[in-house]
């Protein structure tokens, strides 16, 4: 039995709920419940605050876990990180009220810092060889400069319009986060067999998620640029028509380029293009 520890309630609980999900673990699931056990998996599930997870792990009371980098690296534990997740992405960042100078880290020297990050936020600025002090507050972060508390912080930040509103302004990016796995050193062996089957569950969830299936009818003339453009997962699937002069083409493309890509097969005479979303993606 693996046990699993992830966000009680909070920016990860969502997106670490529908992972395991779409892994095809089940489980029962209630709002007052700290665990819970998988119904066709030997998993654990343990509902903790994401601070509490780095250390559960560290110590084996969770074999593995899924918490922010920003946490996980602030709490000196990055060795613990076995697999990025792709969700949760955030990033560290000073910020300064709107009007005042900054020219460079520099400026900050002797500066008060308002943070929750004092560990990540005094690695950066060592670096630079700034000197600042540093108060470290574990909320509320962003009101430290209205209030005379410090004349910067260093926050999270997703959309920015938490800085935008309290009159402040991006100046550094010092770290980028994402959800991570992350894992107990020295599993047993069991265990180990477990969480590699879990991990292969994940990565191809992680891979249909960025992947789109396309299917596409194109004039027979036109199927060498077609090969082209679609490489496939080996190569595309080609089907001749009924019409004579044209074929269906079938492929599996990367969700990024995507838009990109249907612009192109439609300059060269594609036409009825279908995009279809991929549940698993396996080997
Ligand atoms: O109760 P518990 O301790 O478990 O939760 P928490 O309140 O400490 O954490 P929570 O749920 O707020 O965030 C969990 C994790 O989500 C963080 O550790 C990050 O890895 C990640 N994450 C992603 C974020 C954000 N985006 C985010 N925008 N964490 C916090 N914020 C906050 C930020 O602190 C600031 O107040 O949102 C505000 C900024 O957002 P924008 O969009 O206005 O820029
Ligand atoms: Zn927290």
């Amino acid at each position: 039995m693996l046990r699993l520890a992830i966000q009680k309630s909070g920016r990860l609980s969502d997106d670490s709920l529908a992972l395991i999900r779409e892994c095809g673990i089940s489980f029962a699931s209630s709002t007052y419940k700290l665990k819970v056990e998988a119904t066709n998996f030997p998993l654990e599930i343990l509902f903790l605050r994401d601070d509490d997870i780095p250390g559960y792990v560290r110590d084996g009371v969770a074999d593995l876990g899924i918490v922010g980098q920003n946490v996980l690296v602030e709490a000196g534990a990055a060795d613990l990180e076995i697999e990025a997740l792709g969700f949760s992405k955030c990033r560290l960042s000073l910020a300064v009220p709107r009007g005042d100078a900054y020219g460079s880290v520099a400026d900050l020297q002797g500066k008060n810092i308002a943070t929750s990050y004092p560990h990540i936020l005094g690695d950066y600025l060592a670096g630079h060889g700034v000197q600042a002090h540093l108060h470290t507050i574990s909320g509320s972060v962003e009101i430290a400069p209205s209030i005379g508390l410090a004349e910067a912080i260093c926050d999270i930040v997703s959309s920015g319009s938490t800085l935008l509103g309290n009159g402040l302004r991006e100046v550094e990016t010092i770290f980028r986060s994402e959800a991570v796995l992350i894992a107990a050193p020295g599993l047993s062996s069991d265990k180990q067999e477990l969480l590699d089957q879990l991990r292969f569950r994940m990565q191809a969830v992680r891979r249909a998620r960025r992947s789109k299936y396309i299917v596409l009818n194109a004039p027979a003339a036109a199927l060498d640029q077609v090969r082209a453009l679609l490489p496939g997962i080996k190569a595309p699937t080609v089907t001749p028509l009924a019409e004579p002069g044209w074929v269906s083409v079938q492929s599996v493309v990367d969700e990024d380029n995507f838009w990109h890509l249907t612009g192109q097969l439609q300059a060269i005479g594609a036409e009825g293009i279908l995009v279809l979303g991929i549940e698993k993606m396996v080997g």
